[in-house]
């Protein structure tokens, strides 16, 4: 009896070239990227997995490494970026295609990884909405879907050839189904590159538009208009960090080319514009407090940008509004509906404009671009339709905006309000001399005076920022002096017409919150 072990010749188990293994692997790749690019197109360009990981890299880089990037290549750094990008993605797709010689597991494995950095890169974009997951879906099917079918092929063919099959699969077909995958891929890259270019290009021409017009900077605000140093916010939101609200499942997206407003109703004529329209009139530049009614007090849904537009009296009084006429009533292009009093925007101080730019830019897609309202002391609710495309002169009687159908109330006045932002509730500071600051508002009286107070004691009078109008919010500051322990801070504000903020507490429904923030910390 031997003890030799004699092992059967048996056919090594097949196993995909590695040269098909790298193709398969970047063609899964491919696809995955062009998939999520087309949806993006269709659906909303910054959810496109490849450019959202490339922003949230940009938004996650050290400040000196971006600095670095652009000194160095100027305004190409987006390119060089998202072109890097690409060569790392390549490697990896390539390499987990030769990890995946015998199983297709290991390859899938990397694309449901590089999916899921898609998904979280989209989620985590300032203006995210839900509909934007359908990009980096599409991308993690089309690239799973790849991976297994071309992986299953060249693993047949392989198989075919150990067994050296007469009539086995051909390499043929193989080929055939890889160049399916590519020319697939590229068609559908390059129609979503299409489609995401030319929602950017429209946004960039307007704001060259705007530059060319002398609208390029915001107007300078004045210095100590705002004391950020002591932790209130700047004066001007940046436009990416403006607060957002709006019922749209995805941003709508419209070029400035197709836009068109139509002025109806109660009117002596009819006002059709296009943007060319809008452009063509006087442009004007306001610096203005926009507030959502849903605030609460202390809230952070108050924003304040310099927006350039035309002037809505104006465009109201060609039209000719019937005296009957108590309510202009605007649509959005995604439906949304909103009436604002025909009094206060005939105003002559007030300033109601039909905005194309903010903070020396073009509107950006979440907030309305290319056109949208902005009333000052209006409430958003009852005055700052984005995207609008209708505007009809009605009654109050005859038609109903959407938040009023919901029970908030027919007319928006902004209420007066002052908000306390240092010390943060809870802060924990030292003992001493302790700076609170914050910010007031009362549009169109604008403030004169904010006063504070400590544990409920004497009030006095807050250091005023600089004014700057009416209609933005005035910055205040006061330094206190403070003992060990817990202690709250109030404030109150006081108009322009000398009327003081109530103290009656009142929740956002249905007109606004109202009521003195106070703030409870610790000092130490
Ligand atoms: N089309 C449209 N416009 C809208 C809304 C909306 O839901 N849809 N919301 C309004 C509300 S309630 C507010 S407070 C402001 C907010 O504007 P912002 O998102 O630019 O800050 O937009 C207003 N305009
Ligand atoms: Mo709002």
């Amino acid at each position: 009896m031997s003890t030799t072990e004699v092992r059967p010749a048996r056919p090594s188990s097949p196993s995909v070239p590695a040269g098909t293994g790298a193709l398969v692997g970047l063609l899964s790749v491919g696809a995955a990227l062009a998939a999520g690019h087309l949806v993006a197109g269709i659906v909303s360009p910054p959810s496109s997995p490849f450019l959202a990981v490339g922003d949230a890299v940009v938004r996650l880089s050290p400040q000196g490494l971006t600095e670095f990037a652009k000194s160095a290549f100027g305004t190409a750094d987006k390119t060089v970026l998202l072109a890097g990008m690409a060569v790392v993605i390549a490697a990896v797709a390539a390499g987990a295609g030769l990890a995946s010689r015998r199983s297709s597991t290991p390859g899938a494995v990397v694309v449901a990884v590089l999916g899921l950095l898609g998904f979280a890169a989209v989620a985590a974009m300032p203006a995210f909405a839900p509909l934007d997951l359908l990009a980096p879906a599409a991308a993690l099917a089309a690239g799973l879907t790849v991976m297994r079918r071309l992986h299953a092929l060249a693993l047949r063919r392989a198989a075919d050839e150990v067994r050296a099959e007469d009539g086995g699969m051909s390499r043929r077909t193989v080929l055939l189904g890889a160049s399916a995958v590519g020319a697939a891929s590229l068609l559908a890259g390059g129609a979503g590159a299409l489609l995401v270019r030319g929602a950017g290009d429209s946004r960039q021409m307007v704001t060259a538009r705007l530059a060319a017009a002398g609208f390029a900077q915001a107007s300078a605000i004045p210095p100590g208009a705002a004391f950020p140093e002591v932790g209130t916010p700047t004066f001007l939101t940046q436009a990416a960090d403006f607060y957002r609200i709006d019922v749209a499942l995805r941003i709508p997206r419209m070029s400035a080319q197709d836009w068109r407003l139509r002025i109806h109703g109660m009117v002596d004529r009819e006002v059709n514009l296009t943007f060319d329209d809008l452009m063509a009139r006087g442009l004007v530049a306001r610096t203005i407090t926009m507030t959502c009614v849903s605030n609460p007090v202390g809230g952070d849904l108050i924003s304040t940008a310099e927006f350039v537009g035309v002037d809505l009296r104006a465009l109201l009084m060609e039209a000719g509004v019937h005296p009957e006429a108590d309510q202009a009533f605007a649509t959005s292009v995604d439906g949304w509906y909103a009436g604002t009093p025909v009094d206060v925007l005939m105003e002559p101080d007030r300033g109601a404009l039909l905005a194309v730019g903010m903070n020396g830019e073009a509107l950006l897609p979440e907030h309305g671009f290319p056109v949208r309202m902005v009333v000052p002391g209006l409430y958003g609710y009852v005055s700052a339709t984005k995207w609008i495309t209708d505007l009809e002169l009605t009654t109050f009687a005859a038609r109903s905006g959407y938040w009023l159908e919901r029970g908030w109330a027919e007319r928006g006045p902004i209420k007066t309000g002052s908000r306390i932002d240092a010390p943060r509730t809870s802060a924990r500071v030292r003992a001493g001399r302790v700076t609170a600051a914050g910010i007031a508002w009362s549009q169109p009286d604008g403030i004169s005076r904010v006063e504070v107070r400590v544990d409920g004691g004497l009030w006095r009078d807050a250091e005023l920022a600089t004014d700057v109008s009416g209609v933005t919010w005035r910055m205040w500051r006061a330094d206190l002096d403070l003992g060990a322990g817990s202690h709250t801070v109030q404030c109150r504000a006081t108009t322009g017409t000398g009327v003081t903020q109530t103290e009656a507490y009142a929740d956002p429904v249905p007109d606004g919150a109202s009521g003195w923030h106070a703030v409870v910390f610790t000092a130490e």
